[in-house]
């Protein structure tokens, strides 16, 4: 008992999945390796540490056979493999594989935390890198230098970019159904279909539409089950703004009229104009085709009805089907005509851009780096190099962090930390306040004064 209402909810979901929360892990570079030659007789060969492989990329590849995003709605947390380690004999780590993630053409990635458009993904192969694999950090033998002989330290591999996106179906399916409540739209998907939504006799058994993928020939195409509209739907009523909202993501539209109902005030053409009208008041559906299916064929009455109405239909321009999603009587020729409606569309759209890669573009300063006064004894460090050398260094290692300050310095970070007014012993922080590495900040630039102390000599040779 307590079992049901929680599979009838997944069942829904997993039903029609147009928008999932993806979280995203590039590989983390290898480490670089610090080792020295060795070999008989030459007891003190040089370094010869390989560096680390390239941490794998996560990559969105638009694919013609990829129709939904419900793999992401199952498996939302993917990840590229990490860089292996550098090693001795100049040996270099391998790179991490990247992961290929397939979506529908039409898909819209946005940053999941500020809902800001990442990218549109539009045209077959196009393809985008989403999370870059971190780098892989250099050995000993590359760091060796004329002055630096033989480092006794490596740098480590940078981590992957990690980030949590959101994947959005600009476009729900190729064709709509739409109707009254009970009029036969999941009927006639699952009838049309592999899909398996849940029919019955009361109005709104649909409340998330179902999506089915139906084949005419050569052509495959994609089918919407959209919840039933009612009068006043336009305004919102019975979530009709909701539902209107599937229709618009939806290339045509399919009338899927009930000619069985005894409801009074309700007749076929009533019906189609009522539809028709709400859908008019929505806007932004003009210019979407539409045929009519006049459905239940199989109960006496209404293939009658069905029979009165037609000509009514055609006269306004549409094509009209007499199905019966019961015996399936008409859905032949119904899926054949909405197999070449979609064809006809496909060729007609416009020629997609071309395959490309896009590059998720990282954040890089115009400066090298910023440096600010947080207060007189806390100062900020902040820019893509010295951040990235934070993290490439082995904080265990005292040479990998003389290495660290060398670089700092040469890019001129003591100067500006000396500038902004710090002293011996201030904190500084580089990278964010919440998560950079702090340390104490010993100059070496003023090594002079500092060390010349009171007593006024030069201690710097004793
Ligand atoms: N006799 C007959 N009954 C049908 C036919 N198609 C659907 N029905 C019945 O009509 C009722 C409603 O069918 P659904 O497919 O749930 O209708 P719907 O349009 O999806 O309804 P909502 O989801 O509420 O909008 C069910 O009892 C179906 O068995 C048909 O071709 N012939
Ligand atoms: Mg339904």
């Amino acid at each position: 008992m307590v079992g049901l209402p929680y599979k009838m909810e997944r069942r829904a979901v997993a039903d029609f999945v147009d928008q999932v929360v993806l979280h995203i892990r590039a590989g983390d570079g290898g480490n670089g390796c610090a080792s020295v030659h060795r070999e008989k007789f030459k007891p003190l060969g040089g370094p010869d540490g390989g560096n680390g492989g390239r941490g794998g990329d996560v990559i969105l590849e638009v694919d013609p056979n990829t129709a939904t995003l419900l793999d992401y709605h199952r498996r939302p947390h993917r990840k590229a493999d990490n860089g292996k380690q550098g090693q001795g004999s100049n040996r270099e780590g391998a790179n991490g594989a990247d992961v290929v993630l397939p979506v529908p053409n039409g898909t819209v990635v946005k940053d999941a935390k500020t809902g800001e458009v990442l990218i549109d993904l539009v045209g077959m192969g196009t393809r985008y890198v989403i999370a870059q694999g971190g780098h892989g950090g250099l050995g000993n033998a590359a760091l060796a230098n004329s002055k630096r002989k033989a480092p006794g330290f490596a740098l480590l591999g940078e981590p992957g970019d990690a980030l949590d996106v959101m994947l959005e179906l600009k476009s729900v399916a190729d064709v709509a159904l739409v109707g009254f409540p009970s009029a036969g739209k999941s009927s006639l998907i699952a009838a049309l279909s592999a899909a398996r939504p849940k029919i019955a006799d009361y109005p709104f058994t649909t409340l998330i539409p179902n999506l089915g993928v139906v084949t005419a020939g050569e052509t495959v195409f994609t089918v919407a089950d959209v919840p039933g509209l009612i009068p006043g739907a336009s305004q919102g009523k019975g979530l009709g703004h909701e539902f209107l909202r599937h229709v618009e993501r939806c290339d045509m539209l399919v009338h899927v009229i009930d000619c069985a109902t005894m409801e009074p005030g309700r007749d076929p053409i009533t019906d189609y104009e009522v539809i028709e009208a709400e859908l008019h008041a929505y806007g932004k559906l003009e210019d979407r085709p539409r045929m009519v299916v006049l459905n239940k064929a199989d109960v006496p009455d209404a293939r009658e009805l069905a029979d009165i109405v037609r000509a009514d239909l055609q006269e306004r321009g549409l094509k009209v089907f007499t199905v019966s999603a019961a015996t399936h009587e008409g859905l032949r020729e119904l899926t054949f005509a909405m197999g070449e409606w979609v064809a006809a569309a496909r060729a007609a759209r416009p020629v997609e851009e071309p395959t490309r890669l896009v590059l998720r573009p990282k954040q890089l300063g115009a400066a090298t780096f910023a440096v600010r006064k947080v207060n007189d004894n806390l100062f900020q460090v902040t820019g893509e190099k010295p951040e990235r050398w934070i993290r490439q260094t082995d904080f265990t290692n005292d040479e990998a962090v003389g290495y660290l300050a060398d670089r700092l310095e040469r890019l001129g970070v003591e100067e500006e930390l000396v500038k902004a007014g710090a002293t011996a012993g201030a904190e500084v922080v580089i990278g964010s306040m919440d998560d950079g590495y702090i340390f104490d900040w010993q100059p070496t630039l003023n090594a002079e004064s500092i060390n010349s102390g009171p007593r006024g000599t030069d201690n710097r040779l004793g």
